[in-house]
C-alpha cells in the first residue's frame, strides 16, 4: 500500500510537468483526486489494511493528497500567468515559431551611413542641398560658365535653361559658403544624376562632397584626409594614388584611384586591365569659386572632393558591375 501511495503521487507529479493548457490539467486532476479518482480509490481501500498499519497508512495518504492538491494549484496559477489558458485546441505551442524575414538597408545606403560616419568622426558636419538645382550652382558658380567645354563632362539632364538634375554635389560648397563665414568643414552626401550607363556608370548614383575652409589649409591636409577616410573605409594597407586632373573648380586638382579589389591589381574589366578604380575628385578651391562667395583667397584657402558612393560599394563588396545595385533582385540585395 505504502508502495502504491508512492508510485501514484510521482506518476500524478510527471503528468503536470507536462501540463501546458487548462483543459488537460482538468483531465489530470479528475484522473487522480476525482471522486472516481486511482488516489481516491486507493484511499478507499484504507479500510482492508491491517488495524495496526491504519492509522500511519491514513496520514501517509492524507500528506500525499495535501501535497498534490498544492501542486495542482501551483500549476493553475502557471497556466493563468503565462496567458496560457486562452490557447485554443488547434494551437501547438510546441511548433517552431514561424520566420518574419527582416528588410535590410540598401548596401549603398549602407556604405553611406559608413562614408558619412567617418568624416563625421574627423569632424566634418553634414549638409544637405536639392537634387533640383539651379545650374548657376551646378555649374556658373563652380566657375563653369555657359559654352564651357568642362559641361560637356557632366552629360546633364536639363529641365529648362536654368533648372537641371544637379550631376555632382558640388553645388553645395556654394549653398554652404554662401550662408556661412570660415572656417568651415562640411560635408554634402546625395543623389546626383547624369545620362551615362555602364559596368562602372549609372544614370542616378550618389556622391558625397567634402570640403574644407580655413587659413593655411594645404594640399597636404586633402591627402591627409583623404588617406585616413581610405584606410578606414577599405584597409590600412590599402594601395592609393593621386593622379593629376582637371576640374574648374579646384586647382591643382587631383583623382584618386584605389587598387582594384576585384583582380587584385592585376587587370580586368572593372579597372578596365589598369589595375585601379577611381573613387573621387579632389583639389584645392579655385580663388575664382572664393570670389563668388565673397570669401577673400589671400587669407583662406581650402580643399574639396567628391566621391562615388556606388564605386565604393563595388571596391569593398567585390561587385564587378554598377548597376547591379539599381535592379532591385532580391537574390543580390540580400546578400549585404
Ligand atoms: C565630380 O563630380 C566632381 N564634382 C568631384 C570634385 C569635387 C572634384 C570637389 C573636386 C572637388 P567626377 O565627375 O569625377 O567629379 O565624379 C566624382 C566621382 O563620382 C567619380 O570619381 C566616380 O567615383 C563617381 N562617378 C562619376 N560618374 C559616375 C556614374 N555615372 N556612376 C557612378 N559613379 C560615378
Amino acid at each position: 500500500m505504502d508502495e502504491e501511495l508512492k508510485r501514484l503521487k510521482s506518476e500524478a507529479i510527471e503528468g503536470l510537468r507536462n501540463i501546458i493548457q487548462e483543459k488537460d490539467l482538468e483531465e489530470l486532476r479528475v484522473k487522480y483526486l476525482g471522486r472516481k479518482g486511482l488516489f481516491t480509490g486507493l484511499m478507499r481501500n484504507l479500510g482492508k489494511a491491517s488495524p495496526e498499519d491504519r492509522p500511519r497508512l491514513g496520514k501517509l495518504a492524507n500528506e500525499i493528497k495535501q501535497d498534490l492538491e498544492k501542486q495542482f494549484t501551483e500549476t493553475q496559477s502557471k497556466i493563468s500567468s503565462a496567458g496560457l489558458s486562452s490557447v485554443s485546441e488547434s494551437e501547438d505551442l510546441s511548433l517552431p515559431g514561424r520566420y518574419i524575414p527582416f528588410g535590410k538597408l540598401h548596401p549603398v545606403t549602407q556604405i553611406m551611413n559608413e562614408v558619412c560616419s567617418i568624416f563625421e568622426g574627423l569632424g566634418f558636419a553634414v549638409a544637405e542641398g536639392p537634387d533640383v538645382e539651379l545650374d548657376f550652382y551646378n555649374f556658373e558658380a563652380l566657375n563653369i560658365p555657359k559654352h564651357h567645354p568642362a559641361r560637356d563632362m557632366h552629360d546633364t539632364f536639363y529641365i529648362d535653361e536654368s533648372l537641371l538634375l544637379r550631376t555632382h554635389t558640388s553645388p553645395m560648397q556654394i549653398r554652404a559658403m554662401e550662408k556661412q563665414e570660415p572656417p568651415l568643414r562640411m560635408i554634402a552626401p546625395g543623389k546626383v544624376y547624369r545620362c551615362d550607363s555602364d559596368i562602372t556608370h549609372t544614370p542616378m548614383f550618389h556622391q558625397v562632397e567634402g570640403f574644407l575652409v580655413d587659413k593655411k589649409v594645404s594640399f597636404a591636409d586633402l591627402k591627409g584626409v583623404l588617406s585616413v577616410f581610405c584606410q578606414k573605409m577599405f584597409d590600412e594597407k590599402i594601395a592609393l594614388r593621386f593622379r593629376p586632373s582637371f576640374f574648374p573648380f579646384t586647382e591643382p586638382s587631383a583623382e584618386v584611384d584605389i587598387g582594384c579589389v576585384i583582380c587584385g591589381g592585376d587587370g580586368c574589366r572593372v579597372c578596365k586591365q589598369t589595375g585601379w578604380l577611381e573613387i573621387l575628385g579632389a583639389g584645392m578651391i579655385d580663388p575664382e569659386v572664393f570670389k563668388m562667395v565673397g570669401y577673400d583667397s589671400e587669407l583662406y584657402s581650402g580643399f574639396a572632393f567628391g566621391l562615388g558612393v556606388e564605386r565604393i560599394a563595388m571596391l569593398k563588396y567585390g561587385i564587378d558591375d554598377i548597376r547591379l545595385f539599381y535592379e532591385n533582385d532580391i537574390r543580390f540585395l540580400s546578400q549585404f
